[in-house]
């Protein structure tokens, strides 16, 4: 078959949206997924994920920013919402550096913010925090429906003339060798050969064992998958706080140790999300579901955590002592810093394979400007990275270390 303009391996987030800003532009573009299309087995799928602007790097605020923008196109475009916006609230600690960092970025980046004490972040939020802890309030925050985004963008990068193939597990990248032709060539399991001007990976959880596959076992991508299991509190019957969007709930982060997160009640009537941000280590080819998950040490501490946070936060409005109703897991992707790795793979793939991954659980708002990059670096090679050298320093692979092999070591 003809030679596609990009090849985009790994349909998630990233890669769909990638495929849709590519397709957008008028590049013959082709998007694989190995399961099927919107499966529940990596980074992005299920009901929710925060949005937020509020970051200790100063590098994040403007990818928010821009996000947001590329969000609201995405939906006017295809005539729904999966981008329902709210406050951010940002709790911790007055003399935490890593909120006093968000709180200068929100200064650097002239975002909108209010510095609320004890008494206030009550009044206003019904939160309760203690006495030497302040509430940062910032206006970009919300939540963002996965599955319903994901779909969203797989609709558009069609409509715009992309070619979407699921259960197609690629198990080779190669240079085609013939210069005439030149590109590269993408192999499926089941045989199937892919000629593409550029590729893009985005294969999340699978990242790292896909790249040392592709290269002969040289070149391995410190990047750990983590699984994460989300929960849902039950918010009690006839108390006057309305957990909604509507009623002005905001999506929330606590910087205590650990680092807890919420959004607002949304996807199931009467629930509230409330997790701790981490995991454990996992292979994603060989997960345990189910109660096997339920079981570990992992969880019961986590949720040991979130009754008592709840409780000094929440109070009675919402039901901590019977533990949590729901819980849902997922996978993380996570870099030894949590900065995501976005750059040209190097080696023999020179800057024809450019890879995206590690978003390190917090990556999914940034889906949008993460394809606007990908697109960029693949058409535009290294001209367009010395261009796009502000944005993108921060993901370069060369961060970690070299063995003699050539390998980037992991942890
Ligand atoms: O990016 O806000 C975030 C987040 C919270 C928990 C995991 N990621």
């Amino acid at each position: 078959s003809g030679m596609f303009e990009l090849i985009i391996i790994g349909a998630g987030v990233i890669g769909s949206s990638t495929a849709y800003q590519a397709a957008k532009r008028g590049k013959k573009t082709l998007l694989l997924e190995q399961f099927d299309f919107l499966h529940y087995r990596g980074s992005s799928h299920g009901e929710s994920r925060t949005i937020r602007a509020t970051y200790p790097e100063p590098y994040y605020p403007p990818m928010v920013i821009e996000s947001e923008k590329h969000w609201r196109d995405a939906e006017s475009e295809i005539g729904y919402n999966v981008f329902f916006k709210t406050e951010q609230l940002d709790l911790g600690p007055a003399d935490n550096s890593s909120l006093l960092s968000v709180i200068s970025n929100c200064e650097k980046h002239s975002i909108n913010h209010q510095i609320l004490n004890r008494h206030q972040s009550n009044s206003l939020f019904s939160i309760e925090i203690p006495e030497d802890w302040i509430a940062v309030v910032t206006e970009l925050g919300g939540v963002l429906k996965p599955t319903k985004a994901v779909a969203m963008f797989q609709t558009l990068a069609s409509k715009h003339g992309a070619v979407l193939k699921d259960k197609t597990e690629i198990v080779d990248v190669e240079m085609e060798m013939d210069e005439r032709r030149g590109g590269v060539l993408v192999s499926s399991r089941l045989g199937e050969k892919f000629w593409g001007r550029k590729c893009v990976v985005t294969a999340g959880a699978w990242m790292s064992k896909l790249v040392e596959k592709v290269s002969d076992g040289r070149m391995v991508l410190p990047i750990q998958p983590v699984e994460t299991t989300v929960f849902y509190w039950k918010i009690k019957e006839g108390k006057e706080v309305d957990f909604t969007i509507e009623a002005g709930c905001p999506s929330f982060a606590s910087y205590g140790e650990p680092y807890i997160y919420g959004t607002p009640a949304l996807e199931f009537p009467d629930l509230i999300k409330i997790a701790v941000h981490g995991g454990r280590e996992c292979d994603p080819d060989k997960r345990t579901w189910g109660a096997a998950v339920a079981g570990t040490e992992g969880i019961s501490m986590a949720v040991g955590c979130l009754k008592e946070w709840i409780k000094s936060t929440f109070g009675e409005r919402i039901d901590w002592e019977d533990g949590p109703v729901m819980s849902q897991s997922c996978l993380y992707s996570l870099t030894p810093d949590e900065d995501y790795i976005i750059d040209f793979l190097g080696g023999k793939f020179n800057e024809d394979v450019v890879v995206a991954g590690g978003f390190s659980g917090h990556g999914f708002k940034m889906a949008p400007v993460v394809g606007r990059i990908l697109v960029d670096l693949a058409s535009g090679g290294k001209a367009a990275a010395v261009q796009l050298d502000e944005e993108i320093k921060h993901f370069k692979l060369g961060r970690f270390e070299r063995n003699p092999r050539g390998n980037v070591k992991g942890f």
